[in-house]
């Protein structure tokens, strides 16, 4: 039995090592939170992804996926741990330096260290260059530049979309690109064993290349789309009809407006790209900076609703990144939620049915009471629970509608 160690137990680590643990692999995660570990390690999670909760408890009850604080010896080790930036855009690799030193005692030949993680080009190529300095009698002639280096070392970009993961973790094709051949084709038979995908081919800094460049692509589509609805509104054409026509056209898919762009990829990848070649990017971070100035105009909006009306309520519905699901990496719907408090826009009435944790600012309010008192309704997440609200209820509200559920001429509302 292969024994795999995963190191950090977040929405790709979690999900990874649970997979594995049920496909036959023996698998210790590791997570620096002992609360996290604990939780695990009792069956649970404390991530909302669906139909998590269910692999987590099989993998754990069947002894095949246990959780620490420390990593220990294995075959393969898989550094899932964020890869956020800091001010100024620049990326902060603390979290995989960490991961790194933390396995490196553990190493043994002939093991295969893969990088999940979304990192900037060279990334792995410089966890090879720690593990030589932490492990010279890894490398013949202890220097990472050997060829003959005992470890091998790979990197495999996450491509799940949360929401989604368990599926795509099996059924999506799969880059893999190693430092050298021989790491590229270790990695490849791992992940062939447990991917109904395809595995393709590459060197590391390609599919370190590939990832950031996919997650461009979506950004400067949605911000497309941004700009759109920005235009739109100045034209007074509603930009939900505006796609729908637009997309009939065979070669044409503009994707959905929305509050801006989060999550902890989309609106981070990019400026990696950025990072690497400032002078050649200007339409990736005229993207990023499209998307990111979104939310302050919803904001602006809200402001202007609100101005004509005494007390005004404004219930704020969704605080997560996207639809159905609990993370508020880098939400926009959470921003614009603090900045119309502390602007004091209103008295706000958020509603965020996928958290139960209440925040320190603001308390959260159930959908009903929100509908009842508000006199603004902005709606930021399209949550399946808010796309049933009977539109009727509705009638008497000022809506802000970013995401578009009620606002096409198709809908009952208009
Ligand atoms: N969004 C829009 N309009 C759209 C689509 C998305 O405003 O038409 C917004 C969402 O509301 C959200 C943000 O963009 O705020 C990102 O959502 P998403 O569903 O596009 O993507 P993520 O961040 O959940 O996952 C992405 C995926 N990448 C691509 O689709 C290219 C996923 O496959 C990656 O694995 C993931 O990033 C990652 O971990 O990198």
């Amino acid at each position: 039995m292969e024994r795999v160690c995963v190191l950090g137990l977040g929405y790709i680590g979690l999900p990874t090592a649970s997979l594995l643990a049920t496909k036959g692999f023996s698998v210790l995660g590791v997570d620096v939170d002992p609360d996290v570990v604990g939780t695990i390690n009792r069956g649970d999670i404390h991530i909302v992804e669906p139909d998590l909760d269910i692999l987590v408890k099989a993998a754990v009850q069947s002894g095949s996926l246990k959780a620490s604080t420390e990593p220990a010896a294995a075959d393969i080790f898989i550094i899932a741990v964020p890869t956020p930036f800091k001010p100024g855009h620049i990326p902060n690799l603390e979290y995989v330096d960490a991961a790194t030193h933390a396995l490196a005692p553990h190493l043994r030949p002939g093991n295969l260290v893969i990088l999940e993680s979304t990192s900037p080009v060279g990334t792995t190529e410089r966890i090879r260059e720690l593990v030589a300095q932490a492990r010279p009698d890894l490398f013949t002639q202890g220097k990472p530049s050997d060829r003959d280096s005992q470890i091998f070392f790979a990197h495999c970009p996450e491509r799940v979309l949360p929401g989604h993961i368990l599926r795509e973790l099996v059924g999506n094709d799969r880059i893999v690109g190693g430092v050298d051949p021989g790491s590229t084709d270790r990695a490849r038979d791992f992940y062939r064993s447990f991917v109904s995908g395809e595995i393709l081919s590459t060197d590391a800094r390609t599919a370190e290349m590939c990832k950031l460049a996919e997650n461009s692509f979506r950004d400067l589509n949605i911000a497309f789309a941004n700009e759109l609805s920005v235009v739109c509104d100045r034209l007074s054409i509603n930009i939900w009809d505006l796609i729908r026509l637009a997309n009939r056209h065979p070669r044409v898919n503009i994707l959905q407006p929305g509050p801006g762009v989060g999550g902890h990829c989309i609106a981070v990848d990019p400026w990696f790209i950025v990072h690497s070649a400032p002078r050649e990017t200007r339409l990736i971070r005229t993207a990023r900076e499209v998307n990111d100035a979104k939310p302050m105009w919803v904001v602006e909006k809200v402001v202007e609703s609100a101005s004509g009306l005494p007390d005004p309520v404004i219930g704020c519905l969704g605080l997560s990144f996207k639809a159905d699901i609990d993370d508020l990496r880098e939400s926009p719907a959470l921003w614009i939620t603090r900045e119309l408090l502390s602007r004091r826009v209103g008295r706000i009435m958020a509603c965020e049915p996928n958290l139960t944790r209440s925040f320190k600012e603001f308390p959260l309010y159930d959908l009903d009471s929100v509908i009842k008192e508000a006199d603004i309704l902005l709606l930021l997440v399209d949550h399946k629970v808010f796309r049933k609200i009977d539109p009727v209820r509705l009638r008497e509200k000022v809506v802000i509608d970013t995401r578009g559920i009620w606002s096409s001429t198709s809908s009952p509302l208009q």
